[in-house]
C-alpha cells in the first residue's frame, strides 16, 4: 500500500546553488547527500515533514554525473523543474508486481539502492499520464540516517 509521498525529485543544474536557493528562500535545510552512481546522480533530500507511518517526506534535488544518466538527458531536453515523483511503500516488491499486473510498465525486475539505503523502482511515464513515478520503500535506519 502507497502511504505518503516520500519525495519530489527535482533536477538541477548545480546541485551546490539549487540547495542554497532552497535554504535561503525556504529555511529547508539538508538532512542527506549522496553520489548514486548507478542512477548518475548527486543528490541532496531534504527533510519536508515526518509522516503518520514513521517515515517522512522530502525534496529531492538531482544534479546529473553524466550526461547520458536519466537526469542528465532529461535536463538536456527540458532543463531545469520537477523530475519525477516518489511514492512511499512498506511493500515495494508487492506493490510493483500489483501495479505491473495492471499493465503499467515497471522499469526493472528488482528494486534497485535510492537514497539513504532505500529500495526503489520506476514506473514508465508514459503509462502514467507523463509522470515518472518512483516508489520506495524506505531503509528502517532512515529517520535517523544522515
Ligand atoms: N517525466 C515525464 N516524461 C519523461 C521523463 C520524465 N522524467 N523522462 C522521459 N520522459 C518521456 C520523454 O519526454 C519521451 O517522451 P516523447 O517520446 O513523447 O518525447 C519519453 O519519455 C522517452 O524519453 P527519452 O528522453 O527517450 O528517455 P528514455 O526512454 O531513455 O528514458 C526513462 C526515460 C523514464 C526510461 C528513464 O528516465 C528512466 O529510466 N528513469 C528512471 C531512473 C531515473 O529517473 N533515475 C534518476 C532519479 C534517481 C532517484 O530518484 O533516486
Ligand atoms: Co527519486
Amino acid at each position: 500500500m502507497l502511504t505518503r509521498i516520500d519525495h519530489i525529485g527535482i533536477a538541477c543544474f548545480d546541485l551546490d546553488k539549487t540547495v542554497e536557493f532552497y535554504r535561503a528562500t525556504y529555511g529547508f535545510e539538508v538532512f542527506h547527500t549522496e553520489v548514486n552512481e548507478e542512477q548518475g546522480v548527486r543528490e541532496a533530500m531534504l527533510k519536508i515533514n515526518e509522516t503518520s507511518d514513521g517515515g517522512a517526506s522530502y525534496l529531492q534535488l538531482l544534479e546529473p554525473t553524466r550526461e547520458d544518466s536519466a537526469v542528465g538527458k532529461w535536463l538536456a531536453k527540458n532543463g531545469e523543474g520537477v523530475h519525477h515523483i516518489a511514492f512511499g511503500t512498506a511493500d515495494v516488491d508487492g506493490d510493483s508486481e500489483a501495479i505491473r499486473d495492471k499493465g503499467v510498465r515497471v522499469l526493472y525486475d528488482q528494486p534497485r539502492t535510492g537514497s539513504m539505503g532505500s529500495r526503489i523502482t520506476f514506473l514508465h511515464p508514459k503509462d502514467c499520464h507523463g509522470v515518472l513515478t518512483e516508489l520506495v520503500t524506505a531503509a528502517p535506519s532512515a529517520a535517523t540516517d544522515h
